[in-house]
């Protein structure tokens, strides 16, 4: 095929046929990352992960992992082995690259595309004709085509595909990852794609890659639309989980069972409403609403004012919480839970990790925490005095707790084992929840009083 181009005299700008390896640079080795690496690795191709903390590269080097992730462990030291995974600082020359860092939120809730600019830049002197270039991280509307004018910038001496005159030497696409934590390996295979090109014939290119370890429909759009799909989906879950947390607080004012509420009302053939939870974290849901809200703050009121309901839930619990234990006989209180969903080891803007700091800063060495994965404490957690036990220290020694998280290992804490303590079940994970209610409200109107007393008495 290469001879034939240069007999015919055309520029070869495929450097990927379907059935030799390619070389694959990823920018990025974290939670998105380093699962796409070991999957393109185990597809065929050769693989280098890189990142800025040389440590990463140091343990996936050595075989192993820096993040706790099902599967992920085995796959990354079986792709090392082979050798068609390796990690470096520095990226090398390839046939395509793909951008998966960080995309956080500034201070003000603007998107901080730094980490973006800065993959541009490291990998801008490696580009040659037939790259294609892939954006992976969950961006604004617009930053795909900011990043091939960022390397267009870089690299005058190419083409870029979209950017103007000339030949397109260099293609690029936006595939926004889908994955859920706790099952990317699984999700990053079988999950649907949407790849945008900044060229309908980037989003081919990119198809045709993507193919190689896809096994769910892949569906090509331009970039723009591929950015703002990604962001409506992260951005209809939180308005969803905010209506949730809202209705929560009214029904906790009425009385009512709002698990039972949620359930009956999904019956309906078209109401599905989500869990109501102490708050959303995660660095997806809690973060990329902003992308759409900052680009158009004047028409996001619902989008923004979902982000408010749901930060607002956390303060709720602290206070209810709060209140409860002021309630509580003297002696430790267990909160179980700190990690931002059930059965990871992740704490990215978990709003359980919220509720213990603010519990713990109120009622220091009281509050004893169980969380199943971590090994220590957060020492902001620590330095107040609380102390991270087992689930059956906790059992034995706390007639109060409050359930941050819905972890398997707490769903499967039998009533007989907690029916005689006061507790305060954010996740609705145990049924038995208008009795529960019930006592807790007991409770919480004589912690007012208490809390009020020791809010003035710390000033
Ligand atoms: N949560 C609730 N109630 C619910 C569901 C979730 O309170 O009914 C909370 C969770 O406890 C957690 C937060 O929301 O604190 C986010 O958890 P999640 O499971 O909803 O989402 P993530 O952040 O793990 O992953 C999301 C997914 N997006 C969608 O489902 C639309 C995932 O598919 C994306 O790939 C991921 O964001 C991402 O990386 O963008």
């Amino acid at each position: 095929m290469a001879m034939a181009a240069q007999q015919s005299g055309l520029r070869k700008v495929s450097a990927m046929p379907d059935d030799l390896p390619i070389k694959i640079v990823v920018m990025g080795l974290g939670y998105i990352g380093l699962p796409s690496a070991a999957l393109m690795a185990r597809s065929g191709g050769e693989v280098l992960g890189v990142d800025v903390q040389t440590q990463i590269v140091d343990i996936i080097n050595a075989g192993a992992v820096h993040i706790e992730e099902a599967d992920l462990a085995d796959l990354v030291r079986a792709m090392v082995r082979t050798g068609r995974l390796r990690a470096a600082v520095q990226p090398e020359p390839a046939d395509v690259f793909v951008v998966a860092v960080p995309t956080p939120l500034m201070g003000n809730n603007e998107p901080d595309l730094s980490h973006v600019r800065a993959a541009a830049t490291a990998i801008a002197p490696h580009l040659r004709a037939g790259n294609l270039v892939l954006l992976e991280s969950t961006v604004p509307v617009g930053a795909t085509e900011g990043l091939r004018d960022d390397l267009a910038r870089l690299r005058p001496d190419l083409g870029f595909a979209g950017g103007g005159q000339g030949a397109a030497d260099i293609s690029i696409a936006h595939c926004p990852e889908r994955v859920l934590p706790g099952r990317i390996l699984a999700e990053l295979v079988a999950n649907d794609r949407c790849i945008g090109g900044v060229t309908p014939r980037c989003a081919r290119r990119a198809l045709a890659f993507y193919r190689r370890f896809v096994r769910g429909a892949c569906v090509t759009t331009s970039a723009r639309v591929a950015e703002m799909v990604k962001l409506a989906e992260n951005s209809f879950r939180d308005v969803n989980i905010a209506f949730a947390n809202e209705l929560s607080m009214v029904a906790e004012r009425l009385g009512i069972d709002i698990w039972e509420v949620v359930r009956l009302a999904n019956r309906h053939p078209r109401v599905n409403i989500l869990q109501p939870g102490p708050g959303v974290g995660g660095h997806c849901i809690a973060i990329d609403p902003w992308f759409l809200a900052h680009t158009a703050p004047d028409l996001t009121p619902l989008i923004q004012a979902a982000r408010g309901v749901n930060h607002a839930k956390t303060a709720h619990v602290i206070a209810r919480a709060s209140r409860l234990i002021m309630s509580a006989p003297p002696g430790p209180v267990a909160l179980l839970g700190l990690a931002f969903k059930p059965d990871v080891g992740d704490f990215r803007e978990s709003p359980a990790l919220a509720v213990a700091t603010a519990l713990a800063g109120r009622f220091g060495s009281r509050i004893q925490i169980v969380e199943p994965y971590a090994a220590t404490l957060p020492t902001a957690l620590a330095d107040c005095g609380a102390a991270l036990v087992d689930l059956d220290t906790a059992l034995q020694a706390c007639s109060t707790m409050i359930l941050l998280v819905d972890h398997a290992a707490f769903q499967a804490v039998p009533l007989s084992e907690r029916g005689a303590k006061t507790i305060y079940d954010t996740r609705g994970i145990w049924g038995d929840k208008i009795m529960i209610e019930r006592a807790l409200d007991r409770h919480l109107r004589r912690g007012a009083g208490a809390l009020r007393a020791l809010d003035s008495q710390n000033g």
